[in-house]
């Protein structure tokens, strides 16, 4: 980092206190910029990239709801609209008990670069609450979404702020909330919302969206050396939407998935996972990891355990935050891996990105890797504004020639820079300046 972007982080840190996440989300990013900033100086004038780390909205409210028992309780819910300058706020909804505003933060501002990277008019924001769907039943999640909808409507809107699903908020989530949208609005804003279901606005693929991108990244970088995914070994943290999709079509390419996992430990299985048994615990069931172990007959279950133990060729981190760390980064590396892709938003702590490249990993950052999820969800608002729906090989190969074009961006913009395989510096540096080139265009905003 030079002085200029070392000040700014600085007065960041200062400005955004106790919001850990946050700091490191920015410093990562800046990490790139001194180059940019060297051969475009008008991007260091008029506190553009102060402003860029300044939401335009933050929005904090209470959420007060009634569990089975009458019992009333208050989460906290937020909204962070981030950047409009490329299009209407987009980004999910994150219901977990660790969210607080530092989080949505360092997801709100990560998101701004990954819709850029998508080449798709959307700008970046996240919000969500510290809700605990764990445990609750269905009625008790529908009032909570209810609750929190009744606030969230005021800020939202086709044209403004496009909220989605993300940890904790999938379908059922997505319809409760937009059902308690559309009574408050008495309008069908399809547009509003996406992850809808099929019959009431969804795009076809966006479920799969994300986790099928993340396997589309890895085959492009596989392939930039002449390799494929066919018979590499996979580890996969997670077992939520983006895992099990990301699961799914890399065993559709010929890769094994030997291991997964959830926040109880992991499962390892020489034979690869069996989809539609995981899909059914987790999916319709809502069961811990373990009862994969305890059903297919030809898996483990290590409780507590670290699924980085476990050798691989291909690592996909995909359940949350700074989950993969300097130690599992040089396990990794040990046990013969070659490539790390986060299919979830920063799940590699600084230190652990900077061991796996010193090892020699390629490394596919989320702004890249993961941004198949957003990017399907600006197709089903294209489906939405045209009243349409379309075909799944249609969406699908949509999602494969965007995923394609973003590594191909990641790619070129490195190279220019003299690093053709640091795919941190060219996804960091190409959505930076398609953000910054629509500021400068856009007056002081
Ligand atoms: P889900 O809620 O569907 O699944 C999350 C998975 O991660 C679960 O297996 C969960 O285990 C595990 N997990 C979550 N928090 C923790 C934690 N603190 N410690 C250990 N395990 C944890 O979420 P998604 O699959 O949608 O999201 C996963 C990641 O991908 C997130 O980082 C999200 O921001 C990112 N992402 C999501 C996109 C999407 O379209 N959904 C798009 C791009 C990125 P358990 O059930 O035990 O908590
Ligand atoms: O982190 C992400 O990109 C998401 N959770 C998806 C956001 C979206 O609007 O589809």
């Amino acid at each position: 980092m030079d002085a200029h972007l070392n000040d700014i982080y600085d007065a960041v840190i200062r400005r955004n206190p106790g919001e850990p996440e946050f700091h490191q989300a920015v410093e990562s990013l800046f990490g790139s910029l001194a180059v940019a900033l060297g051969r475009h100086p008008e991007y260091a004038d008029d506190a553009l990239v102060e402003r860029m780390c300044e939401p335009e909205r933050q929005i904090i409210f209470r959420v007060p709801w009634a569990d089975d028992s009458g019992r009333i309780h208050v989460n906290r819910g937020y909204r962070v609209q981030f950047s409009s300058v490329l299009g209407p706020y987009k980004g999910g909804l994150r219901f977990h008990p660790s969210v607080n505003l530092g989080i949505i933060k360092f997801l709100g501002f990560e998101q701004i670069y990954k819709n850029a990277l998508t080449g798709l008019p959307i700008g970046g924001g996240k919000g969500g609450s510290d809700f605990d769907p764990k445990g609750r039943s269905d009625r008790e999640v529908m009032r909570f979404c209810q609750s929190f909808m009744t606030e969230l409507q005021r800020h939202i809107g086709e044209h403004t702020d496009v909220p989605a699903g993300d940890i904790g908020v999938g379908q059922r989530e997505i319809g409760y909330l937009f059902g308690q949208y559309m009574r408050l609005k008495n309008a069908h804003e399809s547009g509003v919302i996406t992850g809808k279901g099929i019959s009431w606005g969804g795009s076809l693929v966006r479920k799969e969206a994300t986790g099928y991108g993340v396997a589309y990244f890895v085959s492009n970088v596989l392939e930039s050396a002449g390799d494929s995914l066919d018979g590499k070994r996979v580890v996969v943290s997670g077992s939520g939407n983006v895992a099990i999709y990301a699961i799914e079509k890399v065993q559709q390419q010929g890769g094994i998935v030997v291991a997964c996992s959830d926040s109880s430990g992991y499962i390892v299985t020489e034979k690869g996972i069996d989809v539609p048994l995981l899909k059914d615990i987790k999916e319709r069931r809502r069961a811990r990891i373990h009862t994969y172990a305890d059903e297919s007959g030809s898996a483990t279950f290590v409780r507590d355990g670290s699924v980085w133990d476990v050798d691989c060729d291909v690592a996909l981190p995909c359940a949350t935050q700074n989950e993969l760390d300097h130690t599992a980064a040089e396990t990794l590396a040990r046990n013969g891996c070659t490539i790390v892709a986060e299919g979830a938003n920063m799940p590699v702590t600084p230190a652990g990105v900077r061991t796996l490249r010193q090892a020699g990993v390629k490394f596919g950052p989320g702004k890249a890797a993961n941004a198949g999820g957003v990017a399907t969800s600006a197709l089903e608002m294209q489906q939405n504004a045209s009243r349409d729906s379309w075909h799944f090989d249609y969406t699908d190969q949509r999602l494969e020639s965007i995923m394609s074009d973003i590594f191909q961006r990641c790619r070129d913009t490195a190279e220019t820079y003299g690093a053709p395989d640091d795919y941190v510096l060219g996804a960091n540096i190409a959505g930076f300046t398609t953000v910054a080139d629509a500021m400068c265009a856009l007056g002081v905003v």
